[in-house]
Order: structure tokens, then sequence, then C-alpha cells
């Protein structure tokens, strides 16, 4: 165990590592992990011209341009300016010359760079192309302002056109929402039949669906920043809106607060860095706000961070937007979208996910490469706490439950070691415990994505998705909430599931409305069998499997009810 927990600091670091070199060249699940700039590979780039860097043709360059945005990107930043990784701007690495790069792409370093040269994803050749392009200056994407997320957006069924009430039989709060990663699909489940009620063309790799505070529409998002709004009251539930809001994204989210159900959507980009607030029944793009500013500690301008989990407050007309790179939360009022509000919150660099506590007034978000969890009071727009817990916490949404003695928390499991830390989160009833650490959990190991239970639960559920034991990986712990001092009981879910080829992961628990089934994904590559395994919440048994030719590399799944109510 203590082996595999210092691999996996080393390995997490790089939120690739966790992938065996044989995985890697199969295209095994795990491999998808790492921010890749994927959809900027390909985007027009211009090569900066003269310079005193080494020259590269025209194919030279492209092809190390894919290979940076496929591997680097996500760690060095698209423009180098550095994120997890380190900044590699020509001023840095003309001084460290070529030889330097060269050791250093080769061999990796104990900091977390992966040894591409030596591991065998690269060859001599490409080691020293990349380096050759790392002494050039950085292309850079083009911006996608007004103009062009315009020229993406189509509304496919005008509002007039759609149904006025709901046209179909399912119990709409029971259907889960599940990312089709490798297809570019979402599938539609009904939580009752376990049946695919339908496949729906998407976006790229889609990320995370979220649901209209009406629980009427559905809105996913691709890595091509590709939106989706799905009409869940039509006979057969499909697109009846879409836009692109920019070149890479992650989130998109609703307005909740009383008085703006569905009014607004807003989705936040990778590249460029900006969010976009739009229309929550047409999608008609209304306001674009750049994310490039100062980062939260040293006051450095940062010209590219990217926009990471967004939330909607169930306390005031704001939206809770998170900035990876300068650590910036921002509280986005859109009660005037003309005479924008924002309340700038300096927390913590390196945002990632995060979600609400019981009472849904706190925010509580990973500073993943920090080792911290910012809290916000989403009343008062506020930093109410930053707590230190393990390493690269990785919460999802987290999970909240009631500890037998601290009362009222929320936990978060991690990447880099196999703790999953508890926070009090009652200020009120728990003065003593309110945002601190009050305690940790010894899950299975490292290489955690996501945990979760559901008010009606004892049960903890954590995954170990990028754990480099595919054993680990493919089962998943259950803490029992009223006995927490005793050992998870471990489920061998890829078992369950009966899939023989393949390396496949389990990942992302995620309870149906009544809070009594728990859907696990079993999520294998794109040319091989994938599953979801739904357990008995109770009895921690296997209810069903469900395993269909069209169920193409499932990711997250989102039940309807939870995700509209923060249910987790
Ligand atoms: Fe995610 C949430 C970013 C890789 C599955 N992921 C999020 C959020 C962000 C994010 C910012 C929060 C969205 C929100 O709440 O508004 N994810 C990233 C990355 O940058 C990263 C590391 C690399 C990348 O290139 O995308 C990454 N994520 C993955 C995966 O490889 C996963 C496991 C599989 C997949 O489908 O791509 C994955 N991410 C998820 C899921 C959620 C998520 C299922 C939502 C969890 C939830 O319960 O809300």
């Amino acid at each position: 165990m203590k082996i595999a927990t210092v691999m996996m600091v080393a390995l997490a670091a790089t939120w690739a590592g966790t992938v065996r070199a044989e995985e890697k060249s199969a295209h095994g699940a795990g491999a998808k992990y790492e921010t890749s700039g994927d959809v900027l590979k390909g985007a027009p780039m211009q090569q900066p011209g003269a310079q005193p860097g080494p020259v590269l043709t025209a194919a030279e360059f492209d092809k190390a341009k894919q290979i940076y945005f496929e591997r680097c990107a996500g760690c060095h930043g698209v423009l180098r300016k550095g994120a997890t990784g380190k900044p590699l701007t020509t001023d840095i690495t003309r001084e460290r010359g070529f030889d330097a790069l060269k050791a250093f792409i080769t061999y990796g370093s104990a900091a977390g760079m992966p040894n591409w040269g030596t591991s065998g994803q690269l060859t001599e050749a490409e080691v020293d192309l990349m380096a050759n392009y790392l002494l050039n200056e950085p292309p850079q994407p083009p911006e996608f302002g007004m103009e062009q997320i315009q020229a993406t957006w189509k509304v496919l069924i005008p509002e007039d056109r759609r149904p006025k009430k709901k046209m179909n039989t399912l119990t709409l709060d029971n259907l889960f929402s599940v990312t089709l990663r490798d297809s570019g699909e979402i599938a539609l489940i009904d939580g009752a039949t376990k049946e695919i009620v339908s496949i729906l063309k998407t976006g790229y790799a889609v990320h995370i669906s979220r649901t209209s505070a009406s629980g009427r529409y559905l809105y996913v998002i691709g890595r091509d920043a590709k939106i989706n709004l799905i009409d869940l009251w039509m006979e057969k539930p499909d697109t009846v809106a879409e836009i692109k809001i920019g070149m890479e994204a992650r989130s998109v989210e609703t307005s909740k607060y009383k008085g703006y159900e569905d009014k607004y959507a807003i989705a936040g980009a990778y590249w460029p860095p900006q969010f976009v607030i739009m229309d929550g029944n047409t999608l008609e793009p209304k306001k674009i706000v750049s994310t490039r500013g100062m980062t939260s500690d040293k006051q450095d301008y940062h010209p590219e961070p990217r926009v990471a989990s967004i939330l909607a407050s169930h306390f005031k007309p704001e939206f809770v937007v998170n900035v990876k790179e300068t650590g910036h939360i921002l509280m986005v009022d859109y009660s005037d979208i003309k005479n924008l509000r924002i309340t700038t919150i300096e927390a913590e660099r390196f945002l990632h996910d995060g979600g609400f506590d019981a009472s849904q007034r706190y925010f509580l978000v990973a500073a993943n490469a920090r080792n911290k969890i910012a809290v916000v009071d989403t009343k008062d727009s506020k930093l109410v706490g930053m707590v230190e817990v393990g390493s690269t916490p990785h919460p999802g949404r987290g999970a909240n439950f009631i500890h037998p003695k601290f009362g009222p928390v929320w936990a978060t499991g991690h990447l880099g070691d196999d703790t999953i830390a508890m926070i009090g989160t009652d200020p009120k009833g728990h003065p003593k415990q309110a945002w601190t650490k009050v305690g940790s959990l010894t899950g299975q190991g490292g290489g955690s994505l996501f945990l979760k239970t559901h008010p009606k639960s004892k049960n903890l559920w954590v995954d170990t998705t990028l754990n480099p034991d595919l054993d680990v990986a493919s089962s998943i712990a259950v803490f029992d909430i009223n006995n927490l001092d005793k050992a998870p009981e471990v489920l061998p879910i890829g078992k369950w599931a009966g899939i023989k080829d393949g390396a496949p992961r389990v990942v992302q628990p995620e309870y149906n409305k009544a809070g009594d089934e728990v859907w696990i994904s079993v999520w294998n590559a794109k040319d091989k069998v994938s599953a979801i395994v739904v357990i008995d919440d109770k009895t921690r048994k296997l209810k069903s499997v469900i395993k269909d030719p069209r169920l193409i590399t499932p990711t997250g799944k989102f039940n309807i009810y939870n995700t509209l109510h923060d249910v987790y």
C-alpha cells in the first residue's frame, strides 16, 4: 500500500501517469484523464515568424504543435505560461538550452514531469523536435468572440413550437443523462427500467450535464465547447438549440435563484479563457466575460486562466465561477447583465471541482495543486475557510453526511493519496469544527476521482479510477457512515460487470432519486465492452448490469432530480 501511495503522489501530479504504458498505447480509459488540448491541436495557428530559435519546417511545426496540445498543454498551458506544470516561455527555455530540455523531456522529473522518452511514449526524434519547438515562441489559438459564437448558434426548435406540457411518459426525476465520452453522445437512461430511452449526438467528449431549475431542460457541454440544450418534455427528448462558446470547455450551469428559474445558462471555457452568459431557453449568447488577469496570490498577469467548475447559488441571483490559474472565485450577479456586478473572491490557485454543503449555503472547492479546499459563503459572497487536506483533492461535487461525532461534514477523496478528508460544515451547531478537517478515512489507494452519498443512505462510496493497480481501479470502497472506524467493504464492480476484455476502470458513483440505488460506470476503451453497474444501496448487492453496444465509454452519470437539487 505504502509503495503504491508514494507512486501515486508522483503520478497524480501529472494526472496522466496513472496509466501504464501498455494501456496508453491501447488507448485505455485512464489515458484520457490529463487535460490534452486535444481540440486545439487542429485549430488554425500561425507558426511564429523569424526568431532566434531553431528553424522548424511547417510539417515539423504541425507535428510538434499536435504533440504539445495532446501531451503538454494541460499542465504547461496553451501559451506555456505555466499552470500545474512549470512555465516554458522562451526566456526560460532559451536560458536552459536544447540539451537540458531534451534531458527533461526524456527522463522527466521528481516534481511530476513524465519521462516521455524513457517510457517509449516519444521517440528520440520526437523528443528532439519538442526541445526545438520549445525554443521557439508558442503559437496562439484564435480568439472566439461574439461574432464566432453567434455564427455557431442554432435554434432548432423555437420556443413557440415546443410542447406546452410534458408529452412523454418518462419519469423525468429519475432519468439519468450519461456521458458517452468517446462517441460524442449522451444516453438518456430510465431509472426504473434501466432501459436506454435515447442516444443523442452532442459535442466532442461531453464533460457534464446540468438540469434547468424547472427540471425541463438539460444542458450538456462537450470538450469542444459545444452546448446542447435538450428539451425533456418532447415526446422523444431532443436538442432544441446548440452553440459553441469557445474552443475548449468543461462547465455549464443554469440560473436557479427564485424568479430566475430557466432564465439564464452560463458556460466556462478553457480556451479562450472566458465565460458566456446565454438565454436559458434558446442559448442566445448575451455576454462574454474574459477571465484574463492577475493571480490572486502574487498578483502577476496570467494570460489564460481557465474556467473550471461553475455552480448556481440558491441564495442570490449569482453564478459561482471558479477560475483555475488565478485562484479567483467570481460571484457573478445575473440580475442585471447589462450592468454586470462581479464580486471577486481571493481564494487559492488551481481551483477545479467542488459542491455545496448540505444546507446549500456554503460552496467547497478544491484548489487541487495546492492541496486545499476553499469555502465560500454564497449568502454573503465571502470566503469563510481555507482547509488543508491531502494530496491533490478531487471531490467531484463532494459528499455530505452526518459524522457521528462532529455533525454535518462534506468529504473529498484525493488523487495523490489514499485518504478521504472530512470537513465540518455546521458553523451554528458545531462552531469549533466548522471549516476544519475533522478527520480522515483510509480508502483503497490514490487515484480517487469521485465519492458520493445520499441523505437517505448510510453508505459513502469512493472510487479509485486512476489507481495504477487495475484491481483497485475496477472496484469501489463503501464506508459505513455510522461506523467510520470500520474498514470499508470493497466491491469488485468491474468483475460484476462480467467484462473479460480491456482494462475497465470504475468511475463516478451516482444515486437514483430515491437514494436506494447506486449507479457506477465501468469505463473501458472505445472499442471494448463497457457497462453501468447498479447496486442496491442497503444490501450493497448487485441489482443489475446495463450493457448495450451503444453504451460506448460511459463516464459521468447525472440523475435529473439529484443534479437539479444539488443532492450529494
Ligand atoms: Fe472532469 C467534472 C475538468 C478529466 C469526468 N471536470 C469536471 C469539472 C471540471 C473538470 C472543471 C467541474 C465541472 C463543473 O462542476 O462545473 N476533467 C477536467 C479536466 O481538466 C480533466 C482533468 C482533463 C480533461 O482534459 O478534461 C478532466 N473528467 C476527466 C476525465 O478523464 C473523466 C474521468 C472522464 C470524462 O468523461 O472525461 C472526467 N469530470 C468528470 C465528471 C465530472 C467532471 C463525471 C462531473 C462530476 C460531478 O459529479 O459533477
